[in-house]
């Protein structure tokens, strides 16, 4: 019989459809594949929530929820002092927290063939996806205690398989038949004579369990048993044998059986013990895992998108209109099949990006008006409006797509723009109808006015640097021509109207729209007509910390920015 090769990489099971549409397949369906693959498995321990999520994290494709360690993290011991019913309950967590199947350390299925049909169904209803059972007497006694320990009647054990078998509603479901007899001492024929029989009763693998110190007695049962189906081994005591051993022999699946519990032991004691005798944290802070990995480990951001998309929008908080429409083409092949908008930065969407800074201010009613690629905005919890003629028309036009969300307490941002929170908070206690965020440091940015197409600001009064301010500051004239030594700031891009400045941006649009400039025309060109009929456009100042993303070196800044 050819030896089992060594992995190459872990069998694969992708959590989504692939690109053929193909499904992932279920938990039971993947525990058969591991028992039955050419190649040696393993699968690591774990006996609540967060240890499976370890084992999947480090990247096993399975879980053996032991006995012994889900009774010890208990604080009970492996006697069947938790009833299955509570262990099942710690089995629930297991599943619902890792996406890889679970087999589960059964015991002697808490009673007789009865108890176990009961188990196996409930085990399948609670997503597991295979049982193992041993051929001892309920209540049990961990192998490793004592020696002899009486063993099941044969027959009444092959009954409690069938029973297994025959009520399992998944029909991939495992059940694993767990012989005892070389831990009791009964010798190798009794282990073969045993195997055989729970084979013939439909086990799908054979748990061969051993207390000594080296793999012999389980190398000559496997080389006996002959793959008359897969072999399950524990090598707990004989844990210096090579792997390869195994494999040479046929090995279906090793059980590492209670590394992760007996791993906790030892980093909790240690733990425990400094900061009782440290009375301090200092000298363990940076050896434990950080809080915000447990919030990583427990899915917190998945719950924070899921408040952003189902949790109603407060009344009277402010919205906001996101303009996203342009491809932002010095991006080159970055924006070939998404706007820029949509750019990875660090591992999100910049929009995204922009949309936490919004939510966090808890502005959550967004409006996004796309244009290029517009099926690439896709982000959940935000609303869109189109721009079809993005290719034609200025930003005005595009603002002019979303004039049904331009109303109350609205903000208008570009879709190409970060900054720092503190902006926004400032923006949103600011007074004035129509308010722009000015950033006055903007040689600091750039020097030269004219590096490239930006938004400098003519101000009623330059920044002031002192306690005191002179009273509000308006905007005179906004565009990329305003005199060099009549700058007093830079657009950062980020501007908020009231209910009143939004009713004065709408009947601007309008009147654009009336006078035939609406297509063309940019927002500087609609702030500067609002400037021009007598509307006070406040000035907030900001010094820096901002950026918008034109190019690569701006898409390089905004990734160091965060
Ligand atoms: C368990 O992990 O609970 C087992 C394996 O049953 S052993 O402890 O080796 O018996
Ligand atoms: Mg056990």
């Amino acid at each position: 019989m050819p030896a089992r090769p060594a992995n190459p990489t872990p069998i694969n099971f992708p959590d989504t459809p692939a690109l053929d549409g193909a499904m992932t397949p279920g938990k039971a369906t993947r525990l058969r594949a591991l028992l039955t693959s050419p190649q040696l498995e393993f699968i690591m321990e774990a006996h609540d929530g967060l240890s499976a999520k370890i084992a999947e994290e480090a990247g096993f494709n399975g879980i053996w929820a032991s006995g012994l360690t889900m009774s010890a993290a208990l604080g009970v011991r492996d006697n069947n002092e938790a009833s299955w019913t509570q262990v099942l309950e710690v089995l629930e967590f297991m599943a619902d927290a890792t996406e890889i199947p679970i087999l589960v350390d059964g015991d002697t299925g808490y009673g007789n063939f009865n108890n176990v049909r009961r188990v196996v169904r409930k085990l399948c209803q609670r997503g597991i996806a295979g049982v193992c059972i041993e051929d001892k007497l309920f209540p049990k006694t961990n192998s490793f205690i004592g020696d002899g320990q009486p063993l099941a009647d044969i027959d009444e054990f092959c009954g409690k398989i069938k029973a297994g078998k025959d009520s399992q509603p998944d029909d991939d479901f495992s059940i694993v038949a767990r012989v005892e007899a070389l831990i009791s001492g009964r010798g190798m024929a009794e282990a073969l004579k045993r195997a055989g029989a729970y084979h013939a009763a439909g086990a799908d693998a054979i748990l061969i369990h051993s207390k000594q110190q080296t793999a012999d007695e389980i190398l000559t049962f496997a080389a006996e048993w002959g793959n008359r189906c897969p072999v399950v081994i524990v090598p707990t005591t004989y844990y210096d044998t090579p792997t390869d051993r195994y494999r040479e022999r046929d090995i279906s699946l090793i059980i590492w059986a209670n590394h992760n519990l007996r791993a906790s032991i030892t980093a909790m004691r240690e733990v425990s013990r400094r900061i009782l005798r440290e009375e301090s944290l200092v000298g363990i802070e940076h050896e434990v895992a950080s809080v915000k990995d447990v919030f990583e480990l427990t899915g917190n951001q998945e719950l924070a998108a899921a408040e952003k998309r189902y949790l109603p929008v407060q009344q009277g908080a402010p919205g906001a209109v996101i303009l996203a429409a342009s491809r932002g083409s010095e991006l080159g092949s970055l924006t070939e099949d998404r706007p820029k908008c949509m750019v990875d930065v660090r591992g999100q969407p910049l929009l995204q990006r922009l949309i936490d800074t919004f939510n966090s201010a808890n502005v959550r009613n967004i409006t996004v008006v796309r244009g290029y690629r517009k099926e690439m905005v896709n982000l959940p919890s935000i609303k869109t409006v189109d721009n079809d003629f993005y290719g034609s028309s200025g930003e005005a036009a595009t603002l002019a797509c979303a004039i049904d969300a331009l109303k109350s307490d609205c903000l208008i941002a570009y879709g190409d723009i970060l900054f720092r929170q503190y902006i926004m908070d400032q923006l949103l206690a600011a007074e004035g109808d129509i308010v722009l965020v000015v950033d006055a440091l903007w040689r600091d940015r750039d020097p030269d006015p004219r590096s490239r197409l930006r938004d400098l600001v003519a101000c009623s009064a330059p920044f002031q640097t002192g306690y005191l301010e002179d009273g509000p500051v308006t905007a005179k004239r906004i565009g990329p021509d305003i005199p060099e030594d009549a700058i007093g700031g830079e657009w950062i891009g980020l501007a908020r109207v009231t209910d009143t400045g939004a009713a004065m941006v709408r009947s601007e649009i309008e009147s654009m729209r009336r006078d035939g400039e609406l297509a063309e025309a940019s927002l500087c060109d609609l702030f500067n007509r609002l400037i021009a009929v007598g509307q006070d456009l406040r000035v907030l100042y900001v010094t820096g910390h901002w950026l918008d993303v034109d190019n690569h070196a701006d898409l390089e800044a905004a990734r160091s920015f965060l």
